[in-house]
């Protein structure tokens, strides 16, 4: 069953240590059979090859899409050489077998990982090759197939050994990580097609092959078992491929949570130092300001109460000062793109916290699914990258927002995108003022969000609650004015929501008389 190398087809990408297993085959007096680049690299180094082109006949076409998939390739790999038919066949039509194939494919992965566009990565889908890798594993009974650079020297050992042939225990194992690359090599361009290039369409069947990454201690509660799996390949980018620098091993909540602060925050990557304060999924003080201390000193008197315990992401490098103040209370996580050596420094002293590094922040508008198992079931949607601006914003009152009414609008807007349905956020100054969230109807997330920033004021020893001359915004329409009132009530002087409510000139009439700002968005951020 050792079968003699006659001819040998290679035809690699990466052409790593190529020349001098070449030179070994022609040793044996073996005849090489290559790919444009490939040939060309072996004729550089003086050995003689021959152009698959001359064996199949036809020129290497359509950008190299077409170069071996063609019958004198694969029939000379797939052919059963002890039986008579096929023997036959390979008479009739003159296919010499190929007893050994060297491949290693367009690498695919490399080309996302770099940012590459689109038609690049597509190009970058190797056909031919794995078509030749899947021939020649299948056919292991006389073929040989190599797809890694590392079995080059274990081949040439083998030859030593046989005289130039190769074993059937070898090809078998060939063949076997032959199937788990192609298998690989396939799940990874499913996975780039389904996370980082979500087609307009949800395909009939969906393939996503998730690789785990971890097992947790445990899930959402200790009784329940958890995991962490990651989607097979590049392409996919937020909290799962952070880097933990310290701290305890991250549970299934922390991730949960971890994952809300860092998108949230990450709509904030092209704007000034924000932090981002997240209990439960919710965010419960979110701030920008000049500096990340500030942010977080402003983030953190909105709900000081429920921040015990928070877990935190920042759209800056974290810096000593700031790694300082958070120290101060008791935090499960914080996530920054990067820290300093003095914020590493402080944080080295609280050995429980988890510090995960995300490098540069994902982008917010970037597309991708959303899955969510339900009870024999999933439901896939696409992600909420829904984005808007002030050109988008409908001015339905009869007072216009100023300005800084505006500008607290849109930042509470988009805190509101990332709170729980009915989600209510005042914001003033760039900094939440009240989070009402996860209620299950508006007007009690209004009244929620009212009386937390009262309470907040209280402890912070202010004279007024910061809703006092408040932006409010709301996840979904106002279906009645009370929820609106609320606000009028708590201090609020814009209003911003999707609008779109068989009562919105009631909602409409109730804002003008009370002498508010109302923007319309014509979107709703919809949160379960
Ligand atoms: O474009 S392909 O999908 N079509 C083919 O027929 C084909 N045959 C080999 N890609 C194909 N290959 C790949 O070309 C191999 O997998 C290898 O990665 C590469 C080697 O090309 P060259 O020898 O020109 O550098």
């Amino acid at each position: 069953t050792d079968i003699k190398i006659r001819r040998a087809l290679l035809s690699v990408s990466d052409k790593a240590g190529l020349v001098e297993f070449g030179r070994a085959l022609a040793g044996y007096g073996v005849e090489l059979v290559s790919t444009g680049g490939t040939a060309k690299a072996l004729r550089e180094a003086g050995l003689e090859v021959r152009d698959v082109s001359d064996l199949t006949g036809f020129p290497e076409m359509m950008d190299g899409r077409v170069k071996t998939l063609h019958p004198m390739v694969h029939g000379g790999l797939l052919c059963v050489r002890d039986d008579p038919e096929h023997a036959k066949a390979m008479a009739d039509h003159g296919i010499g077998a190929i007893d050994l194939v060297v491949v290693n494919l367009y690498p695919f992965a490399a080309t996302v990982a770099k940012g590459a566009e689109r038609d690049e990565v597509v190009e970058n889908i190797d056909i031919g090759g794995p078509s030749m890798v899947r021939s020649a594993a299948k056919n292991h009974a006389y073929v040989a197939i190599v797809t890694d650079a590392a079995d080059y020297a274990v081949l040439t050992a083998e030859l030593a050994e046989t005289g130039g042939a190769t074993r059937i225990e070898t090809r078998k194992r060939l063949a076997a990580k032959a199937f788990a690359l192609t298998a690989e090599y396939d799940a990874t361009i499913a996975s780039w097609f389904a996370f980082a290039d979500q087609g307009e369409r949800f395909p009939a069947a969906l393939s996503v092959p998730l690789k785990r990454a971890e097992e947790l201690r445990y899930g959402e509660n200790p009784h329940q078992a958890a995991a962490l799996y990651l989607p097979a390949g590049p392409g996919a980018r937020g909290i799962a491929q952070a880097k933990q620098i310290q701290g305890k091993e991250l549970s299934y909540n922390n991730y949960n949570d971890a994952d809300a602060a860092l998108e949230l925050v990450s709509e904030f990557r092209d704007g000034p130092p924000t932090v981002v304060i997240v209990k439960h999924a919710n965010p419960c003080g979110v701030a920008t300001a000049d500096t990340l201390i500030e942010a977080y000193q402003a983030a953190l008197a909105c709900d000081s109460v429920s921040a015990f315990g928070g877990i935190i992401a920042v759209n800056r490098p974290l810096d000593g000062p700031t790694a300082e103040a958070i120290s101060t209370i008791f935090t499960e996580v914080v996530a920054a793109p990067d820290a300093d050596d003095a914020a590493k420094a402080v944080f080295a002293r609280k050995k429980n916290l988890r510090l995960l590094l995300t490098g540069d922040l994902p982008d917010p508008k970037r597309p991708g699914l959303s899955l969510k198992s339900i009870a024999g079931g999933m439901l896939v949607q696409s992600r909420d990258n829904g984005a808007i601006s002030s050109g988008d914003l409908k001015v339905v009152t009869k007072r216009a927002p100023s300005e800084q009414e505006l500008a607290d609008c849109l930042f509470a807007w988009t805190v509101a995108k990332h709170v729980k349905s009915n989600a209510i956020v005042y914001a003033k100054g760039g900094a939440t003022a009240g989070v009402g969230a996860g209620q299950m109807n508006r007007l009690e997330s209004a009244r929620i969000a009212a009386w937390k920033a009262r309470d907040a004021a209280e402890k912070a020893g202010w004279e007024q609650p910061r809703t006092i001359g408040s932006a409010v915004a709301s996840d979904a329409f106002f279906p009645f004015a009370d929820g609106l009132l609320t606000a009028v009530e708590a201090g609020a002087t814009a209003v911003i929501q999707p609008g779109g409510s068989i009562r919105d000139e009631e909602v409409i009439a109730a804002a003008d008389q009370a002498g508010l700002a109302m923007v319309f968005t014509g979107m709703r951020h919809f949160r379960h």
